[in-house]
């Protein structure tokens, strides 16, 4: 849930990038923060095993601006996407604003993502959210490996409601951007409407 703070006219927004593990939910915030300008982003924060996986999540903390003498700030996260850790999962979305799902392209993670979508649907519901209402965005990405599956194969399978959705290959930085604008622009356009 956003916070607005009146007295310090400030805009707080939690957006959470979830998947499966090793889609490339990391990767989305290290290009974000190697691209940003100082001023306009904080520390990012990695809790990593050894081998990089992410162990509890990624936060990197995002100024975007002002509207309507309100500034803008973002706080993106990514989930662990290993499958042993649920609880993690869902202790990060609470109080979720906005989701990117980043599907990995490759024919033989497809389960991998259906699961995943299956699993955040759960973890919405337990924190009262509607899937169905949430800020949403829908990331194909790893779309330069040979085996990635055709857009359209995938979303006929993890599309679920008519949600934008970005080609990337998040390693170069491809579609990148594009997502993060896209629910940046979900989420406010959903405030505004309330
Ligand atoms: N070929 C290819 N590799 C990618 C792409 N995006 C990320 N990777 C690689 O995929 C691996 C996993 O990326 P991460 O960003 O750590 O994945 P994650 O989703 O955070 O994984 P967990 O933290 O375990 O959930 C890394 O080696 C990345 O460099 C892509 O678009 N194409
Ligand atoms: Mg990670």
């Amino acid at each position: 849930m956003s916070f607005i703070n009146y007295s310090s006219r400030e805009i707080n927004c939690k957006i959470v990038y979830y998947g499966p593990g090793l889609c490339g939910k990391t990767t989305n915030l290290q290009y974000i923060y190697a691209k940003t300008n100082p001023d306009a982003k904080g520390k990012m924060i990695s809790l990593a095993t050894e081998t990089e996986r992410t162990l509890f999540f990624d936060f990197l903390p995002l100024s975007l601006g002002e509207i309507r003498g309100f500034k803008t700030r973002f706080h993106l996260y990514t989930v662990p996407g290993q499958v042993f850790y649920d609880a993690s999962r869902k202790l990060i979305l609470k109080g979720v604003d906005g989701v990117v799902f980043v599907a990995d392209s490759q024919d033989a993670r497809m389960d991998a993502n259906l699961e995943s979508i299956r699993n955040l649907k759960e973890n919405l519901r337990e924190h009262g959210v509607a899937f169905d209402k949430v800020p949403y965005v829908l990331q194909l990405n790893k779309r330069d490996l040979p085996t990635a599956v055709p857009v359209s194969e995938i979303e006929k399978a993890l599309r679920l409601k008519n949600e934008p959705v970005f080609e990337a290959v998040a390693c170069r930085g491809t579609g990148v951007f594009e997502t993060l604008k896209a629910v940046v622009k979900t989420v406010l356009m959903d405030l505004n409407s309330r």
